[in-house]
C-alpha cells in the first residue's frame, strides 16, 4: 500500500502485490482527510464517484476507468473507492484517482509496476 499526502487529504492505494498484465486487477484508493480520519461523503463527478487514468510509461497506452458501481447524483461515498483495470503490457505505469468532496477535486497519482505472466 502507498500513501501520499494532496493537499488536505491522506490518499493511499491499495493493489494486489504483483499486478500482471493482461488481468483484471483491482485498483482501490482510499481517502482520508488530514488528521487520518475516513471520508465517507465523497460527491459524484461526471456520474461517476471516481476516475481513474492510467497511462504507461512510454505513453503508448492510455486507459480511463470509472468504479464498476455506477452512481447517481446523491451517491455520497468513500473512504475507499474501486476501480478494475486491465494492465495491456508489462511495464511501468501511472495512476491517477480523481474524486470530489464539497465541490473541491482531489486528485493523487501513484507509480506502479506491472509484470508479465512469467
Ligand atoms: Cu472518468
Amino acid at each position: 500500500m502507498k500513501k501520499s499526502i494532496e493537499g488536505d487529504y491522506q490518499v493511499r492505494i491499495k493493489l494486489a502485490e504483483k499486478v500482471t498484465a493482461n488481468r483484471d486487477t483491482d485498483i482501490t484508493f482510499e481517502l482520508a482527510d488530514a488528521k487520518g480520519t475516513p471520508v465517507h461523503d465523497l460527491e459524484p463527478i461526471m456520474g461517476a464517484g471516481g476516475h481513474c487514468v492510467i497511462i504507461s510509461g512510454d505513453a503508448k497506452e492510455f486507459l480511463h476507468v470509472h468504479p464498476v458501481e455506477q452512481v447517481g447524483s446523491t451517491w455520497r461515498g468513500g473512504p475507499q473507492v474501486t476501480f478494475m483495470a486491465n494492465f495491456p503490457r508489462p511495464g511501468l505505469y501511472k495512476i491517477w484517482g480523481q474524486f470530489q468532496r464539497k465541490g473541491g477535486t482531489i486528485t493523487e497519482s501513484f507509480t506502479v509496476r506491472v509484470t508479465d505472466n512469467s
